[in-house]
């Protein structure tokens, strides 16, 4: 399968870049089928850390462009390109490691990959034919945060806030916000944004029946 189109989906971390993908995807997928569309997600390549203590892998910034293998995650894009079946890390957020598993994704005629950092990374952004960016105020991605961290990622209040006011707001500004340049779509409002779907998933179908 040669040609695939690769649309990343960048933004603040909790501004709905997983719920836009996966709604796409979702939609599409009983239309078009899983062989023409495939979902990589950056959280996916987060580095290993078995070799560091659970205190330790505590103290990592994981909103830093290092805390990411994005050299692999370039490789698996390039091999997905050339048709080639790539084996997609799985990461644990309670462990802040990746598990042994992985999953299979199979080359796809479109390929949506969605992450904090996708576009501040010179080498990924020459794989992307399309950049989004999910432009959804701060304090709405505060609120979804600390729920979501609390119900899914086995987190307190207290470590939610330290690692906002010291890790994510700074990140935001250091990094996601003037990556925003790189992208051709802005998305406002989250991940519910039905347009946004829509205009997307239009634009897929477009592609497919190339
Ligand atoms: P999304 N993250 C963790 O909290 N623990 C980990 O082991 C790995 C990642 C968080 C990370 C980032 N930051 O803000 C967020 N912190 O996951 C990115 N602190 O994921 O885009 O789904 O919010
Ligand atoms: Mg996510």
């Amino acid at each position: 399968m040669a040609n695939s189109t690769i649309i990343a989906i960048a933004g603040a971390s909790a501004s709905g870049k997983s719920l836009f993908a996966s709604t796409v995807y979702q939609e599409l997928v009983a239309e078009v089928g899983g062989d023409c569309i495939a979902v990589l997600a950056e959280d996916a390549y987060y580095r290993k850390q078995d070799h560091l203590t659970f205190e330790q892998r505590c103290l990592t910034n994981y909103d830093h462009p290092a805390a990411f293998e994005h050299g692999l995650l370039a490789e698996h894009i390039k091999q997905l390109k050339a048709g080639q079946t790539v084996q997609m890390p799985q990461y644990c957020y309670k462990t802040h490691t990746r598990i042994d598993d992985t999953i299979t994704i199979n080359p796809a005629k479109v390929v949506l990959v969605e992450g904090i950092l996708l576009l501040t990374d010179a080498h990924l952004r020459e794989q992307f034919d399309i950049s989004v960016f999910m432009d959804t105020p701060l304090d709405v991605c505060l609120l979804r945060r600390i729920r979501r961290d609390m119900e899914e990622r086995g987190r307190s209040l207290d470590s939610i806030t330290e690692q906002y006011k010291n890790y994510v707001r700074p990140a935001f500004f250091d990094f996601i916000a003037p990556s925003k340049q790189y992208a051709d779509l802005v998305v406002t409002r989250g991940g519910k944004n039905e347009i946004a779907i829509d205009i997307i998933k239009t634009k897929i179908r477009q592609l497919l029946a190339q």
